[in-house]
C-alpha cells in the first residue's frame, strides 16, 4: 500500500504542475478566468470552514457575525454595480442560481422558452440537464445561422403560441446580445417571467459594454462569476422584480437548491465586485475588442470564424468552423500540446452525436485580456494557431512561440493590488 503522506504530496505535485502548465500557457478557454490577489486571499479564510444558512441578521448557525457583514457588503456593491433592484450573492455556482430559479419561478408541467443547445444555449436549459428534471415542457427558439443569434419573428411566434411561464435567454457560445427589447411586447401580451442567464457576459454587462438586461425587460439574471467576470467558482442572482417574485427567487436559492453557501467564495465575490466597479469598464471594453481583433487575424488567416457578418463578435467570444483544418477534436488537442488552451464545440449544424469531435472550436479572450494582452498580441495568437493547425509546424516550434509571447505578460491587471498569475501559493509546513 502506498504511504497517505506520500499520496497527498502527489497531489500537491500535481497542482504546482497544474499551475506551471497555465503559466506557460495561452488560456483562450471562453468561461475561464483567474482571480485577483484579494480575491484568493479571501479564499483561504477560516470563512471556507463555517456555515451560515439563510439570510443575513436571519440564521441557523451562531457564529455569524462578520460573515453577515460580508454578505450585507456583498449584496450592496451587487446592486451598484449592477443598478439592480435586487441581488443574491449565494448560489455556488451558474448552473446552481439557474437551478434555484426553476425551482422558486416554475413547477413541474410549466413550459418555458429557451436557446437550442445547438445555438449555443447551456446545459442547464436542455431536456437531459435542470430544465428537463424539473418536469418542464421545453420548446427552443429557432436559430439564425448567419446572425448568430436567435431569430426574431420565429421567437416572436414561438412565445405567443406556447405562452411560456419563463422565457429564458442566454447561452455558452454568446457571440451577439440577445433581442430582448425586439421581443418585449410578446412577453407582454403572454405574461411571461424573463429570465437571462448571464453567466459567459457578466463581466462585459458589468462593465456596460454588451447589453443592460434587467433594463431591457429581464426580470432576473443569473450568471457564473469567473468567466468574463474574473472572480471565484461562484454564482450570483440579480433582480429588476417585484417582492412577491424576489422571494420565490431566493426560496428558490435556500431552502430549495442549497444549505450552505460557500462563505470564502462569497468574500471573494463582495472583492471582485468592488473591483469590476473600478475598473470593469475599462477590462470589458478591452476583452472585446481583443475578441474582434483575434476574429479578424484569424479569417484574414484563412480560418473560417462565425458571425462574419456582424463583425464575429460584440463578446469575449469567437468561433471558429474548423473542419478543413481536422476537426475540433484534433485540433483542441494538438494546440493543447502546444500550450494554446481552447475548447472544442459543437455549431448549429451539429447533431449531439457530434459533441465529441463537433465542427468547432471556441476561443474567448477575457483571460489573456485580463494579463495585459492587446490587440497586436491577438495578431501574434492568431499567427500561432495559424502555424499550428494550418502550416501544420512541429509542436516544440509552437511551443517556443507560446513561452515567447506568454512571458512577457506576468501581472494580473483590472484589480487592487499586484500579483503575479499562475504562481503557487505555499502554506504548508512539513514540520520535522
Ligand atoms: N461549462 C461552461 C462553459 O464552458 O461554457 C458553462 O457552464
Amino acid at each position: 500500500m502506498s504511504n497517505p503522506y506520500d499520496e497527498a504530496l502527489k497531489i500537491r505535485d500535481l497542482a504546482v504542475k497544474h499551475n506551471k502548465f497555465f503559466e506557460e500557457s495561452i488560456p483562450l478557454i471562453a468561461s475561464e478566468n483567474i482571480m485577483s490577489p484579494l480575491a484568493m486571499e479571501m479564499l483561504v479564510t477560516d470563512f471556507g470552514s463555517r456555515y451560515a444558512e439563510g439570510l443575513p441578521h436571519h440564521r441557523y448557525y451562531q457564529g455569524n457575525y462578520y460573515v453577515d457583514q460580508v454578505e450585507d457588503l456583498t449584496i450592496d456593491l451587487a446592486k451598484r454595480l449592477f443598478n439592480a433592484k435586487q441581488a443574491d450573492p449565494r448560489p455556488v455556482s451558474g448552473t446552481n442560481a439557474n437551478t434555484a430559479i426553476l425551482f422558486g419561478l416554475s413547477k413541474p408541467g410549466d413550459t418555458i422558452t429557451a436557446p437550442p443547445l445547438s445555438g449555443g444555449g447551456h446545459i442547464s436549459a436542455a431536456k437531459f440537464g435542470a430544465v428537463g428534471l424539473r418536469g418542464l415542457n421545453l420548446f427552443n427558439y429557432p436559430f439564425d445561422v448567419d446572425d448568430m443569434n436567435i431569430d426574431i419573428d420565429g421567437s416572436i411566434k414561438l412565445i405567443k403560441k406556447e405562452k411560456p411561464k419563463l422565457c429564458l435567454f442566454g447561452k455558452s457560445v454568446f457571440l451577439f446580445p440577445e433581442p430582448l427589447k425586439e421581443l418585449n411586447e410578446a412577453f407582454k401580451e403572454v405574461g411571461t417571467k424573463v429570465w437571462y442567464d448571464a453567466a459567459h457576459v457578466l463581466g462585459l454587462i458589468a462593465g456596460g459594454k454588451f447589453q443592460d438586461p434587467l433594463r431591457e425587460g429581464a426580470d432576473v439574471i443569473s450568471g457564473s462569476t469567473h468567466k468574463t467576470f474574473p472572480g471565484p467558482q461562484h454564482g450570483i442572482i440579480l433582480g429588476n422584480t417585484d417582492d412577491d417574485t424576489w422571494k420565490k427567487v431566493q426560496r428558490g436559492v435556500f431552502p430549495g437548491v442549497l444549505s450552505n453557501h460557500h462563505l470564502n467564495s462569497m468574500a471573494a465575490l463582495g472583492v471582485t465586485i468592488a473591483e469590476e466597479i473600478e475598473y470593469g469598464a475599462e477590462y470589458a471594453d478591452k476583452t472585446i475588442r481583443n475578441a474582434q481583433a483575434l476574429g479578424e487575424s484569424l479569417s484574414s488567416l484563412g480560418i473560417k470564424v462565425l458571425g462574419e457578418k456582424h463583425g464575429f463578435t460584440k463578446s469575449h467570444t469567437i468561433v471558429a468552423d474548423i473542419r478543413a483544418q481536422g476537426g475540433g477534436r484534433h485540433v483542441s488537442e494538438y494546440l493543447e500540446s502546444c500550450g494554446v488552451v481552447l475548447n472544442k464545440n459543437l455549431l448549429p449544424w451539429d447533431d449531439n452525436k457530434k459533441s465529441q469531435d463537433p465542427s468547432g472550436i471556441r476561443i474567448g479572450t477575457q483571460e489573456v485580456t485580463r494579463i495585459g494582452m492587446g490587440p497586436s498580441e491577438m495578431k501574434e495568437i492568431a499567427d500561432i494557431i495559424s502555424m499550428a493547425i494550418v502550416d501544420n509546424r512541429e509542436v516544440d516550434q509552437v511551443k517556443s512561440r507560446v513561452l515567447d509571447l506568454k512571458s512577457r505578460f506576468t501581472e494580473t491587471k483590472y484589480c487592487f493590488g499586484k500579483h503575479k498569475p499562475y504562481s503557487y501559493i505555499e502554506l504548508f509546513n512539513p514540520g520535522e
